[in-house]
């Protein structure tokens, strides 16, 4: 199973109570306060992992609970600490914040600043949010006896927007972006414990009878979202070859089939330049087809992987083999690519020709190139190891020249 969205909840401990106890001994009849402090809560902490490929462990335990510090103890004993909940997820994953961050002491929708501004005594005012007000646009109703229409002005509305753009408004707040392997990031802090009431003795007042409760852990909702992390996006549709030729350049060994949607998610392989140690990732992402904005097909779901990569390669079935036009398809894919993302249409991408061991395709590359003009083209064939090193040698250069080597 291959999980790239998830959302959660995660939960730090809260912090432990102090202990409110006096001391008692033989003598030493009146031993003075030793409550002990409480302990601190466990935080929720992610860490970037390069050894995942998914985050399917979080589909398993969405709800990520860090321990509870516990209690002080008399004689002075502190309550032992809970422990950090360590949470290893995919290098590449962002973390978005769904519910607002509640902290101690203020209502939803204040920050800490507005606070400190607020003189004692003051009434708090409402916090901006919590009622929505209807301010939208409102249609106006026109009557001509027993007919009845709505005016809308569509000048008023707000400008279409890409699916990337929508998603990004629905996904919250973007927190953390786990791309170094080891990088951590504290999802959740751990609630601190109170003191005991030994902290609070003085020489006026030598028997406090109170302590500190513990702080609550803080607490929330989060989407993770896997983006991977690879140089180069293979691009295409279905049957075009882009498993084949992740397989001839890579030693990523993705299924090959005749029939559309064979690779149903993400495939990354690695392609090693054995003269100079260099490396490059690739992405193979299932293929796109035709109104994929509109969920068909596979729909968008997987572009997001390619949205780090550098460079773009456009793999085009230049022998036409499910019967469509070469030069249709890459304008299509193009199309897609601007409705998923228009950034991804600014990335260098190039343009490769598969399939050219088919006698149709010299014909059909000599046509792509009138319809196609001022885009270069490099022919191959991935199922017949042809045109493979020109191949590398061109993701190298382009990856080279964005600065990415
Ligand atoms: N003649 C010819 N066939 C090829 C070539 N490359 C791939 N094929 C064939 O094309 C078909 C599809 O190849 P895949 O690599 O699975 O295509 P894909 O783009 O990964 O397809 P999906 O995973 O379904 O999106 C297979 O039957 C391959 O054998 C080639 O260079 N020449
Ligand atoms: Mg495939």
């Amino acid at each position: 199973m291959f999980i790239d969205e998830i959302k959660v909840y995660s939960r730090a401990g809260h912090g432990g109570k102090g202990c409110v106890a006096f001391h008692r001994e033989a003598y030493r009849p009146k031993g003075g306060p030793s409550g002990g402090n409480g302990g601190n809560g466990g935080s929720v902490i992610l860490q970037a992992d390069h050894d995942l490929n998914n985050l399917v462990q979080q589909f398993y335990i969405p709800r990520l609970i860090a321990e509870e510090g516990h209690c002080g103890l008399g004689k002075g004993m502190d309550g032992p600490g809970g422990k950090d909940l360590l949470i290893k997820v995919p290098c590449g994953t962002l973390v978005y914040r769904l519910t607002p961050k509640v902290i101690p002491g203020l209502t939803v929708g204040q920050d800490e600043e507005e606070l400190e501004e607020l003189e004692d005594g003051e009434p708090v005012p409402p916090p901006a949010g919590i009622l929505p007000v209807s301010a939208g646009i409102r249609p106006v109703f026109r009557r001509s006896g027993v007919e009845m229409a709505y005016e809308l002005n569509l000048a008023d509305e707000e400008p279409e927007k890409s699916s990337e753009e929508v998603r990004q408004r629905d996904k919250g707040e973007l927190v953390a972006d786990l791309t170094q392997d080891g990088q951590q990031f504290v999802l959740c802090q751990g609630g601190r414990g109170g003191l005991g009431n030994r902290n609070f003795a003085t020489s006026r007042r030598q028997s406090p009878r109170f302590a500190q409760p513990g702080e609550p852990g803080e607490e929330g909702d989060f989407l993770l979202e896997l983006r991977l992390i690879a140089e180069v996006g293979l691009v295409g549709y279905p049957n075009a070859g882009k498993s084949t030729l992740l397989t001839a350049i890579s030693h990523a060994r993705p299924k090959i089939a005749a029939y559309p949607f064979t690779t149903l998610t993400p495939q990354i392989g690695i392609v090693e330049y054995p003269k100079d140690y260099r490396r490059l990732a690739v992405c193979d992402v299932p293929g796109l087809i035709e109104g994929a904005h509109n969920n068909v097909g596979l729909g968008h779901a997987f572009l997001r992987h390619i949205q780090r990569c550098k460079v773009l390669v456009l793999l085009v079935d230049m022998a036409g083999i499910d019967g469509r036009k070469p030069w249709d398809d890459y304008r299509q894919l193009l199309h897609e690519l601007e409705l998923y993302d228009p950034a991804l249409l600014q990335k260098p991408r190039c343009v490769v020709a598969n399939k050219m061991d088919e006698s149709v395709s010299e014909a059909n590359l000599k046509q792509f190139k009138r319809k196609v003009t001022k885009t270069q083209v490099l022919p191959i064939a991935a199922g017949f190891d042809q045109g493979i090193e020109a191949f590398k040698e061109l993701i190298r250069e382009a990856v080279e020249a964005v600065g990415g080597a």
